[in-house]
């Protein structure tokens, strides 16, 4: 292969670029982080440090979270503010716990809420939020507020609704909501969904106005003319969401590049931050890294945490691209760079990258063939940056042979400038930042412990939560639940909190108004769970079930099979079914004195092909059960909307 040999000037003398926005992850859409807030202190603070923590490792810019919207969106629901018109409560979740942390490792982080999803009295009985406009913006400003009174927390910048339709009506509203409320420092970003937004953007002036930041999302690195030219800053608000191996991080490298070289994005925001769920559930490990096993500690950081550091350590929010052609393009032998430079052009940070397409391939769009092909290529510095006598080289170097390790983020030399240029002999699947600022640091904790099964037996009796939380170590695939006190022997109980069926994400859960919470191992066959229950007296659900085998979770929890007792207190009736939706019965029972209509403990053990179920200690069925599905999660859950509380979950796998 013939080698390539190629010059690019760095200069500012023609002027710059457009004003980097910054380089995030997101938690959220949905229940992303779920598991990390139950981690133990020293392994959480670690992964904390890895994400946010400046000249550490990912350093991340901006911190995008969901605006909990009571409904499931990709990996479990996440609470609302205000479950029902009548109240509001900023206890509830994870998201305000993990912007607190994000802040107090960087003050100046940025932080973004978008909803997935909104509890279904917004919709008032339809499946859209725009039936009121103002009582969706005062619902938005509402949470803006209670970051600010409950959390300290100034939220940034605001989005509409996730990948759904955007209401330019709405948008126009909740800048006038904002504005009157003391917000107008608040900035908005349209549509999250694709650059459609700019054809009504381009008829609305009004619109236009109050549009800040157009953000699309998995743009493949490009944007269309008219999106360039209306302006406003273009943003990629979601993308990535590939595997994060070696390969998910020459996707996450090459993007954060070729966003701004071919699209003029500004901005790019990992989907996710992190992989704290279940293994099982939908899209695992398409997050910059993962932390899922807060029994054990473990956690793994994932090369797109480094190709992250390449840029974040060396930028700030605020400094400016250099021009195409004078710091900013594609290579000749394949690949991209681009220049940037702080307020005062006194500091310079260039970022190079050499992605292969076969090991850089994003979970999408397509990506066109290209060809990358060592190369040598010399930088020479002009303008402001003609006198820089030293850049500070950091390398990583993927590789993929099954004898070679991957280099991830390593300072390789103070190298010197030589009569303005700097010369790099590139191989295919690298990147390197050279930088006149000196603080990188490929930042490193202990190892931490090793991975582990989910601990048997487990008990939970919800008395050392704070009131609201939600439970740390259950994810709700449908519903919310929080952490209430009754009082009595019952002290702290977990409610299910959902009354109607949400304003949704998933089309798909439409077909299920009913909800579940889940735990465990994805491979758990034999197990034994008991729960005390109980439906609400007022709003209650009609009943309530426990479950093992739970085969499915995420968009398609509707569609979970596995071994499920259901009981309704008021009828003093009960089933043992195979289907999460209570239809297909394998046995029942009706005006059984077992159950009451006050609390009740369900067990349910499930072993080989056989299931016996008890209400109180009184056993009411002992069925055979089909060999499929053969293992899956443990949770409870409620057969309708409506107030259930849970208590004293028991978990035991030795039978
Ligand atoms: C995105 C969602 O916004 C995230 O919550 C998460 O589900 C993520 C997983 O990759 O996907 O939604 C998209 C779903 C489909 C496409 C793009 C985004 N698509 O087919 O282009």
């Amino acid at each position: 292969m013939a080698k390539v040999i190629s010059c690019y000037i760095v200069d500012d003398s023609n002027g710059l670029g457009r004003t980097f926005d910054g380089i995030g992850g997101l938690s959220g859409g949905s229940a992303t982080s779920k598991l990390l807030i139950g981690y133990p202190q020293q392994q959480q603070d670690e992964v904390l440090d890895y994400l946010f923590k400046p000249n550490f490792a990912a350093s991340l810019q901006i911190l995008k979270v969901e605006i909990g919207g009571d409904a499931q969106a990709s990996d479990a629901t996440e609470a609302s503010h205000m479950h029902v018109e009548w109240e509001e409560d900023y206890n509830r979740g994870y998201e305000w716990w993990l912007m607190k942390e994000a802040k107090l490792r960087n003050p100046n982080i940025k932080l973004y809420g978008l909803p997935w999803a909104f509890p279904g009295w917004l919709g008032n009985g339809t499946q859209s939020p725009y039936i009121d406009n103002q009582k969706l913006a005062n619902y938005i400003y509402k949470w803006i507020r209670g970051a600010e009174v409950y959390h300290n927390l100034h939220i940034d910048i605001i989005g509409i609704w996730n990948e759904r339709w955007c209401d330019a009506e709405y948008v126009k509203v909740l800048r006038k909501t904002l504005d009157q409320n003391g917000y107008s420092n608040v900035k908005i970003v349209a549509s999250d969904l694709d650059f459609g937004i700019v054809d009504f953007i381009k008829a609305d002036q009004e619109f236009a106005a109050v549009v800040d930041y157009i953000g699309a999302h998995y743009p493949g690195v490009v944007s269309p003319d008219d999106a360039k030219q209306t302006g406003i800053p273009l943003w990629s608000s979601e993308d990535f969401s590939t595997f994060n191996d070696d390969v998910g991080g020459g996707c996450w490298a090459r993007i954060l590049n070729q966003n701004y070289v071919q699209g003029l994005m500004t901005s790019t925001i990992s989907w996710n931050l992190i992989d704290s769920f279940f293994q099982g559930l939908p899209w695992d490990r398409t997050s910059l890294m993962t932390a899922r096993e807060p029994w054990s500690g473990n956690y793994n950081v994932e090369s797109p945490i480094w190709m992250s550091a390449h840029t974040t350590q060396f930028t700030e929010v605020g400094w400016s691209y250099l021009p195409h052609g004078h710091g900013v393009g594609m290579l000749k032998g394949g690949g991209s760079y681009v220049a940037l430079t702080n307020a005062d052009n006194t500091q310079l940070t260039v970022v190079i990258e050499t992605m292969s397409r076969e090991h850089s391939v994003c979970i999408r769009p397509f990506l066109p063939v290209y060809v990358v092909v060592p190369q040598n290529v010399t930088f020479q510095l002009a303008g402001s940056f003609a006198n820089v006598d030293f850049l500070n080289v950091w390398q990583s170097k993927l590789r993929f042979a099954a004898n070679e390790n991957s280099v991830y983020f390593k300072f390789l030399a103070l190298a010197p400038v030589v009569n303005g240029t700097i010369s790099l002999w590139l191989d295919v699947d690298e990147i390197y930042t050279l930088t006149t600022v000196n603080t990188g640091n490929h930042g490193k904790h202990p190892p931490p412990p090793e991975s582990a099964p989910f601990p048997l037996p487990f008990e939970e009796d919800f008395e050392n939560y704070p009131l609201s939380a939600e439970p740390y170590i259950l994810a709700p695939q449908q519903g919310s639940f929080d952490v209430v006190s009754v009082g009595g022997q019952h002290g702290q109980v977990m409610r299910q909190m959902v009354l109607q069926t949400p304003i949704v994400w998933c089309q798909e859960t439409l077909y299920f108004n009913a909800s579940l919470n889940l735990l465990g191992r994805f491979n758990w066959t034999d197990v034994k769970l008991t729960s005390d229950v109980q439906v609400g007296a007022v709003n209650g659900s009609n009943g309530v079930f426990i479950g093992i085998r739970i085969d499915n979770g995420g968009c398609s929890t509707y569609a979970a099979k596995g071994i499920f007792f259901f009981i309704v207190p008021n009828a003093q009736s009960f089933k043992v079914t195979t289907d999460i939706k209570g239809k297909n019965v394998l046995y029942q029972g009706k005006s059984v004195s077992a159950i009451t209509s006050d609390w009740n403990t369900l067990s349910l053990t499930v072993k080989g092909q056989n299931a016996v179920g008890w209400c109180n200690g009184v056993q009411l069925f002992n069925v055979s059960v089909p060999a499929s599905p053969a293992n899956g999660f443990v949770g409870v859950g409620t057969d309708t909307y409506g107030y259930a509380d849970f208590d004293n979950l028991y978990i035991d796998g030795s039978m």
